[in-house]
C-alpha cells in the first residue's frame, strides 16, 4: 500500500468513525432542544415560574421595607401647622414590592400591630411624608363579630396601601348586635359618615375578609366603577360570574350618588352587590376589572352566613326602587363611634 492510499483509508476510516457521532451529537442536541421546552411547559403549567418571580421579588422586600418605614410620618390630625407644598407622588409608587402573602396568623396582637404601625394614626388615616398622595380614599369596611378577622386585616391594610402612597383612611362600620347584617346599609352608612369629614376621591367598598396580594393592586378610583376582587383564592382564583360586584370594589363619589348607593332592603347574606351592579347598568354604567394575576385575594376562613331567601325576590324588583331605596331614603343613628389608633369605628341602629 502506498502512502497515497494508506492517507485516504485513514480519512474513509475517519468519516466512518465521525459520520456517525456528529449525527449523534446532533440528535442530542435536538434532544436537549426539545426537553428544554418540555422542562419550561412543566414550570409554567405548575405555576413555579410565577413562584421563581415572586422569589426574586420578595428579595428585594427588605430594602424596600426599610425605605417605607422611613417615609411614616406622625399623625397629620395632631399637626396643626400649614403643610409645606409637596411635589405630587410618582404614578406608580418606588416602594411597591409586588406579590407578598398576607400574614394570616391568629395570634396577631392589636397592641403590637399599633405599635408597628404607630405613624398611621388618629382614626386610622395616613398621609405620605415627602409628597402629595394621586388620590384620597376611604376604606369602608362592614363589620358583626370577626374580632379575628380584623386584627388579620388591619395589620394587612396599612402596610399595603402605605406602600403605594395613597392617603387614605379605614373606617370598621358595625350594625347593632340586635339588628340583622345589612352589607347595604353599613356600606352606605360609611360613605355618609366618611364624606361628612373629607372630600375623598374614591370610596372601598371592602369585605374585611379579603387581604389582596399583590401591592400593584392600585387602590384607586377610574372613570368608572371598578370591581377589584377579580380572583380570589376561594373561586380558585377566578371570576365566579361576569357580573360579579362583591367583595372589593372602588366607586367614587359621583359614582355612588348616581346610583343612589345600595339597596336599603337587603338583610342577611347575599344579593345586594348583584343589585348594585344592576344600578350601574340601569345607569348605563360598565364595571372595569385589572388583571387577575394581579388583582389576586385571599379569603380568610369563616363560616358562611345563612343567605337571605329574599334575596331572589329583592334583586327581580330592585330597580322599581332604584330612585328611592338606597342612600337617599336611609335614617340611623349612631350608637357608639371611637377612633382607635388604626381604624375609625362606627356602629350604628335605626
Ligand atoms: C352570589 C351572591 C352574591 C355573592 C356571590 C359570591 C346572590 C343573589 C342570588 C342570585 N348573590 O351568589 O351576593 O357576593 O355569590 O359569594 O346570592
Amino acid at each position: 500500500m502506498n502512502q497515497r492510499q494508506e492517507t485516504s483509508l485513514t480519512v474513509t476510516r475517519k468519516a466512518i468513525f465521525w459520520k456517525p457521532c456528529r449525527r449523534m451529537t446532533a440528535m442530542l442536541w435536538s434532544l436537549l432542544f426539545v426537553i428544554q421546552f418540555f422542562i419550561i411547559g412543566i414550570f409554567i403549567y405548575q405555576g413555579s415560574f410565577k413562584n421563581y418571580v415572586y422569589v426574586q421579588l420578595s428579595k428585594y422586600q427588605k430594602v424596600n421595607e426599610e425605605h417605607f418605614d422611613s417615609t411614616l410620618e406622625n399623625c397629620l390630625i395632631r399637626d396643626t401647622s400649614e403643610p409645606a407644598p409637596k411635589p405630587k407622588c410618582p404614578v406608580i409608587s418606588p416602594y411597591l414590592i409586588g406579590y407578598r402573602k398576607p400574614v394570616m396568623d391568629d395570634e396577631i396582637h392589636l397592641v403590637e400591630t399599633l405599635q408597628k404601625y404607630r405613624y398611621a394614626q388618629c382614626g386610622g388615616q395616613f398621609r405620605p411624608s415627602n409628597c402629595e398622595a394621586r388620590q384620597k380614599a376611604a376604606l369602608l369596611v362592614p363589620f358583626r363579630d370577626r374580632q379575628e378577622h380584623l386584627k388579620i386585616f388591619i395589620n394587612h391594610m396599612h402596610p399595603f396601601l402605605m406602600r403605594q402612597q395613597l392617603e387614605y383612611k379605614i373606617y370598621i362600620i358595625d350594625l347593632d348586635k340586635e339588628i340583622r347584617f345589612n352589607r347595604g346599609v353599613l356600606l352606605n352608612v360609611g360613605f355618609l359618615e366618611a364624606s361628612k369629614e373629607a372630600d375623598f376621591d374614591c370610596y372601598f367598598l371592602h369585605d374585611v375578609d379579603l387581604l389582596p396580594e399583590h401591592d400593584h393592586n392600585l387602590y384607586r378610583c377610574s372613570e368608572l366603577p371598578r370591581h377589584m376582587s377579580v380572583a380570589v383564592d376561594k373561586f380558585n382564583y377566578r371570576l365566579p360570574y361576569l357580573t360579579n360586584f362583591g367583595g372589593v370594589s372602588a366607586m367614587t363619589k359621583d359614582q355612588i350618588l348616581f346610583v343612589n348607593g345600595f339597596s336599603n332592603k337587603f338583610s342577611g347574606w347575599g344579593g345586594e352587590d348583584d343589585d348594585l351592579y344592576n344600578r350601574l347598568i340601569f345607569h348605563n354604567m360598565t364595571v372595569l376589572r385589572s388583571m387577575p394575576d394581579v388583582s389576586r385575594y385571599i379569603m380568610l376562613k369563616h363560616d358562611q352566613s345563612p343567605p337571605n331567601a329574599e334575596r331572589f325576590k329583592l334583586l327581580r324588583t330592585g330597580m322599581e326602587r332604584v330612585m328611592q331605596d338606597g342612600i337617599k331614603n336611609l335614617k340611623y343613628k349612631i350608637s357608639n363611634r371611637t377612633d382607635y389608633l388604626l381604624f375609625t369605628y362606627i356602629n350604628i341602629s335605626f
